[in-house]
């Protein structure tokens, strides 16, 4: 399987966090490079650490837990040191790294370019399952981004974005759109709730009690006209966020391993992260959480896509409908119980209410086994 990450790139030292085997060099791009020019090749000159953590969470990376700098303030993550491979939701599947976002902003032209090339590589290779994973968002759907999705989609791409940030201001497209599978965020009530335990990450995670999640207040509520499908882990993930800055626009100083970008981070940009690996959280972390388990439903049985989804026309909703892909990942989901509120823990130990109506649930939590088993 196949996961394209529209995003921003990689960093030059992205060796460090990935096993190469697992990155399909030879069908990255990027279509938006340094100084925003346009350079196919400059996919891992770096400008942003979110499209390597996007990519982290479906393939998984390497943790080197020795340096005491994560985004946790002291102490191991993992409660000792070592160097570990976190698995990622769907090991098996490929990343297509594809640079569309700086950290100005993700360009629109760049995405659909990005849209149209994945489809291209879909034709060339009809029976390759392939995965777009979107997290990124806009107000408003213009009529040349959902002619990309719609010849995405139709050609077989499963499209998969995340519902937004948002809170109550409403989802974002191109997750709103209902042929494209959208992604709210929730996570896990105990996290962080044995303060300052920092392992919690590790813990075994109860995968049948519903009551056992939340919905995160910043996961975009539904509008009218917007069409939220699923949520699932998108709060406290542990993954690569090094030097924030750091690689700019390519401008990549000697010595790019992971023990020196701390002590480098500072003198180069006063805002970098003076750290390797951050918990962090977003729509942005669970949408390609979706997109690894649609890899593993394609795994299984590459028949399914949303190519019969109903694409309608722009600007009427209404006329938006579900493809079968979707329908089946759905209908796998768990219903969240709503309006609920719970009481969990941030990562400074404070607690935490988290309350959430019917507008932010979509047709409920996705469990791995029970979304495997919807394809046969
Ligand atoms: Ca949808
Ligand atoms: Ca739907």
């Amino acid at each position: 399987m196949w996961v394209a990450v529209l995003d921003s790139g990689f960093y030059p030292n992205w060796r460090d966090y990935f096993d190469p085997g697992k990155i399909l060099t030879d069908k990255a791009r990027a279509f938006v490079a340094a100084n925003a020019n346009s350079n196919v090749n400059q996919w891992d000159v770096g400008s942003d650490p979110h499209g390597m953590a996007v990519a982290a969470t479906v393939v998984g990376y390497r943790l080197v837990d020795d340096t005491n700098e994560g985004g946790w303030g002291t102490g191991y993550a993992t409660g000792a040191a070592g160097t570990y491979d976190v698995p990622g939701v769907a090991p098996g599947a490929k990343i297509i790294p594809i640079k569309v976002c700086e950290p100005i902003g993700c360009f629109g032209s760049a995405i659909n370019a990005g849209v149209d090339y994945i489809t291209s590589l879909k034709k060339a290779n009809p029976g390759q399952p392939i995965v777009i994973n979107e997290s990124l968002g806009g107000a408003t759907l213009d009529a040349t981004e959902k002619a990309a999705i719609d010849a995405a989609v139709k050609a077989g791409v499963v499209l998969v974005a995340s519902a937004g940030n948002e809170g109550t201001a409403g989802m974002g497209f191109p997750g709103a759109y209902e042929p494209v599978v959208s992604v709210g965020a929730g996570g896990w009530v105990d996290q962080w709730n044995q303060y300052p335990d920092k392992t919690w990450w590790l813990d075994n995670v109860p995968e049948n009690d519903i009551n056992q999640v939340f919905v995160a207040d910043f996961s975009s509520r539904q509008h009218a006209g917007q069409y939220p499908d699923v949520a699932s882990t998108g709060r406290f993930l542990l993954l690569p966020y090094p030097c924030a800055q750091l690689y700019k626009d390519g401008d990549v100083s000697s010595a790019t391993d992971v023990r020196t970008c701390a002590s480098k981070a500072t003198p180069d940009n006063a805002s970098a992260a003076p750290f390797q690996y951050l918990f962090i959280s977003g729509t942005s972390f669970s949408s390609p959480t979706i997109a690894g388990v649609a890899a593993l439903m394609l795994q299984k049985n590459p028949g399914p896509s949303n190519a019969d989804a109903t694409f309608g026309t722009l600007g009427n909703p209404a006329s938006w409908g579900p493809g079968s892909f979707e329908r089946a990942l759905e209908r796998s989901a768990t219903p969240i119980p709503a309006p609920n509120s719970v009481v969990t823990t941030f990562r400074t130990g404070v607690p935490d209410t988290e309350s959430w109506g019917t507008d932010a649930v979509g047709q409920g939590w996705v469990y791995v086994d029970d979304a495997r088993a919807a394809v046969r």
